[in-house]
């Protein structure tokens, strides 16, 4: 075990951390795609897993870890690096910010025009948003360089009440296929909408993908609201009229045709802070046509300093890692 600064490596500051563990490859590269949220996993054994304290990517690696030494190691330590292969990836976890009626992708400039949003990471995103104001406003991200926007729609108690949620973990992975380029500056997409096309929204225990089209009860494990994001992007627009369709998810085949620009394939898992979600509704279910927590979808706005999104790409992704920001 070797360890590196990964912000000698970036040549980032806001990167800086104290250490930074680098993993050479003795861990199983199985054990690793195994746990992998993007392919089918055993769901029971991922639902009941324990919740840790740890950093987010603490509790993966440390998943793998075989022995406890390394895996107290890990956990403490911030960012982590380990070999990855083909699942390569990066991933930061983002503290909810604040909630508001806003949606600066749909309702630009329109504060109150929304259903109610939970935003996480960038404590400034509101309707009248900018790409420059949003990057000079400080973030609640792991990484200080992510400036980016998350949305996702507040989750409602039974009785009505609003669930203010606890954080958000985003992961960008490289997936199946060639080289991924970063996501450009300014990108806007939604994703999700309908859980009833689980690949793409739903809602999970733990780690891994959505398992159910509703809230459910989570048992000891904390109940998480997860969405995938298109990663097919058509190479001109940064947006579209319903911000969905400059975006395609790919086929068996790659990237569908006049989308042929791979961008990492972004993955949002909600932490609500709740076990039992039964009963449980969001803001959005009405409005978007849906009920019981049916309308789940999120939004990505990308603001971040894109220098860093790029060389994280590159090294991470391209350099078939597995960071932990
Ligand atoms: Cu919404």
């Amino acid at each position: 075990m070797v360890q590196v600064s990964l912000s000698r490596i970036l040549a980032i500051a806001p990167f800086h951390r104290d250490r930074a563990i680098a993993e050479s490859g003795s861990s199983s590269p199985r054990g690793i795609r195994d746990r992998h949220p993007v392919l089918p996993a055993p769901a029971r054994a991922l639902r009941r897993r324990p919740v840790s304290k740890g950093t987010l990517g603490g509790r993966i690696v440390t998943s793998i870890a075989t022995s406890a030494l390394i895996a107290s190691l890990l956990v403490a330590a911030s960012p982590i690096e380990a070999r990855a292969g083909s699942s390569s990836n990066f991933h930061l976890s983002c503290r909810f910010s604040h909630a508001r009626k806003d949606d600066p992708i749909v309702y630009p400039n329109m504060p109150g025009a929304s259903h109610l949003h939970d935003f996480y990471g960038n404590v400034s995103t509101r309707a009248s948003s900018t790409l420059k104001s949003m990057r000079r406003a400080n973030t609640l991200c792991s990484s200080k360089a992510d400036t980016s926007g998350y949305w996702s729609p507040a989750l409602l108690a039974p009785d009505g009440t609003v669930v203010k949620p606890l954080r958000l973990a985003v992961y960008y992975w490289h997936g199946d296929g060639g080289k991924v380029i970063a996501p450009p500056a300014g990108l806007k997409m939604i994703a999700g909408g309908d859980t009833t096309k689980l690949k793409i929204a739903g809602y999970a225990c733990g780690e891994g993908m959505p398992v159910s089209s509703v809230p459910f009860d989570c048992g000891r494990s904390l109940l998480k609201g997860v969405i995938v994001f298109p990663s097919c992007w058509d190479g001109h627009h940064l947006d579209s009229r319903n911000h969905r369709s400059h975006m395609a998810y790919p086929t068996g085949k790659g990237c569908p045709k006049g989308y042929r620009h791979r961008i990492p394939k972004i993955i949002f898992h909600i932490t609500y802070g709740i076990q039992d979600g039964t009963g449980y509704t969001l803001v959005s279910d009405a409005g978007m046509g849906m009920t019981d927590g049916m309308s789940l979808h999120a939004d990505f706005w990308n603001t971040w300093h894109q220098k860093a999104l790029v060389r994280l790409v590159r090294r991470c992704l391209n350099g078939g890692l597995i960071c932990d920001l």
